[in-house]
């Protein structure tokens, strides 16, 4: 995997602060060992506000799990929840009937009902899990897993940290019925605004009432040690149901090294990352100088700031932090094209093809389509074993898409219509609202059985944006 000098200049023995390192007995042990019992947890991230939310093993977001490339995971779901749940592993290659996807993969665990996942997970990375049937993960069943990658450049200090909101109760379905009267809260300059036309009428948006990392809203997120001379990893994971999130470290470029878990082909360095819903970027920093600094979640919403930590070097905890405009006014921020880089196309010799456009979501209505239909009666992708298939996702709608396809590292080989030099591996990707393009390429060399694909945003998948990819041999 290629490295820039950068990274090559890291090393030194791992100090890890949010990632507890696995111990001697763990890291030799072929089999690695979770109980996630779901159960309704009572959230108060900031003071005044309760909600009812549903969290795995009493927290929100779930405990961060960790196993080491090539190690198995056995992990026992027991759903106290009272209503019907599964456990999805977002990003990860594995047998069909481990997938958690609810009436595709398996019926529902019933409320008092137990589950048992078991498989290697792959492949290495950045990875999430989460419930797969209701409005599970919008309450809070969601949780970082990381599987280590020995191969790995080691990083001195090393935080998992997932971005998480909580909804306006009641705002989701009215979302799903496309008549939410909440506003869009991209900030200033991004792309998200600049793509509504004026007089647009969002009927889709779901309301925030808190923004959290890892449980807690700023001023009382856990502050992120670092010392001078370090090379910090940051795992970042997007668990908000519907927004795309802009991520800023102040006073610091981050140099992009994974997409999805998936090592980028060539690292990238950035002001701020653009992390779909569902996405995960991880992301390294040098600590330069002593400090005290804001690592933020940009947003136009008031309630902005919440979505916030301090790292800091020793002595600095207390000083006021370095922060960043919630304007991406000037920002050089993450983009798939930047990422990848200009190129010329590469033709897929023997691909099956297919062309889906993303449509619906009209003020009012509560269908969001693939070419005119709702899921089940979108067009299936049926694959023999080793197809070699290619998808072009073209918009239609005023809101981008993050496409996510189960049980695949797929390659976006294209944006807009420019095609990308180094085709990116990953498992969400965002298709551009208005007249986007984005092309995937994968092979159907995974096990066997129902693979959903589905637009990640919460709204949109639950009124029918979603097909699946059947292995027919
Ligand atoms: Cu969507």
């Amino acid at each position: 995997m290629q490295r820039s000098t950068f990274l090559r200049a890291g090393g030194g023995a791992m100090i890890v602060a949010a990632l507890p390192p696995l111990t001697e007995r763990a890291l030799g042990a072929e089999l690695v060992q979770y109980t996630l019992t779901a159960a309704p947890v009572p959230f108060s991230p900031v003071p005044g506000l309760n909600f009812a939310g549903l969290g795995y093993n009493g927290s929100i977001p779930g405990p961060l799990l960790r196993v080491v490339y090539g190690q198995r995971l056995r992990a026992k779901f027991v759903n106290n929840t009272g209503q019907g749940s599964t456990i999805h592993w977002h990003g990860m290659i594995l047998p069909n009937k481990m997938d958690g996807a609810e009436g595709v993969t398996q019926p529902a665990v019933p409320p008092g009902g137990s589950f048992v996942y078991e498989f290697s997970p792959e492949p290495p990375g950045t990875r999430w899990y989460h419930d797969h049937v209701s409005d599970g993960m919008l309450r809070g069943l969601f949780g970082m897993i990381v599987v280590e990658d020995p191969r790995d450049q080691k990083a001195d200090a090393e935080f998992a940290l997932v971005f998480h909101d909580v909804p306006k109760p009641g705002s989701a379905r009215a979302a799903m019925m496309g008549v939410s009267t909440a506003p869009m809260v991209d900030p200033p300059a991004s792309p998200e605004l600049r793509e509504m036309a004026p007089d647009d009428k969002m009927g889709d948006e779901i309301a925030f009432i808190a923004h959290c990392i890892n449980g807690a809203s700023y001023p009382n997120t856990k502050r992120l040690p670092v010392k001078v001379g370090q090379h910090v990893r940051l795992r970042i994971l997007n668990a908000n149901p519907t927004q795309t999130r802009y991520v800023r470290l102040a006073g610091h470029r981050l140099i992009v090294t994974h997409s999805d878990g998936n090592p980028l082909p060539k690292p990238l360095e950035v002001d701020a990352l653009r992390v779909g819903v569902a996405e995960r970027y991880d992301a390294w920093f040098e600590v330069s100088e002593p400090g005290s600094w804001l690592l933020q979640g940009l947003s136009s919403d008031p309630l902005g700031y919440e979505q916030a930590a301090v790292v800091h070097t020793p002595g600095m905890e207390n000083a006021s932090p370095l922060s960043s405009p919630q304007s991406l006014e000037g920002v050089d921020y993450f983009t798939y094209a930047k990422a990848g880089g200009a190129g010329s196309a590469v033709p897929a010799k023997g691909a099956k093809h297919y062309d889906f456009t993303l449509g619906g979501g009209q003020y009012g209505s509560s269908r969001w389509t693939i070419n005119g239909k709702t899921y089940p009666n979108t067009p299936r992708i049926d694959v023999r074993r080793n197809d070699l298939v290619t998808v072009r996702f073209t918009n239609k709608t005023d809101m981008d898409h993050p496409m996510h396809l189960h049980g695949h590292v797929f390659e976006v080989t294209e944006v807009d219509g420019v095609a990308l030099a180094r085709p990116l591996p990953k498992d969400t990707s965002l298709v551009r609202a208005n007249e986007g393009t984005l092309s995937w390429r994968f092979r159907a060399d995974s096990p066997p059985g129902r693979w959903l694909l589905h637009c990640h945003n919460a709204i949109h998948m639950m009124d029918g944006m979603m097909t699946d990819v059947v292995y027919t041999t």
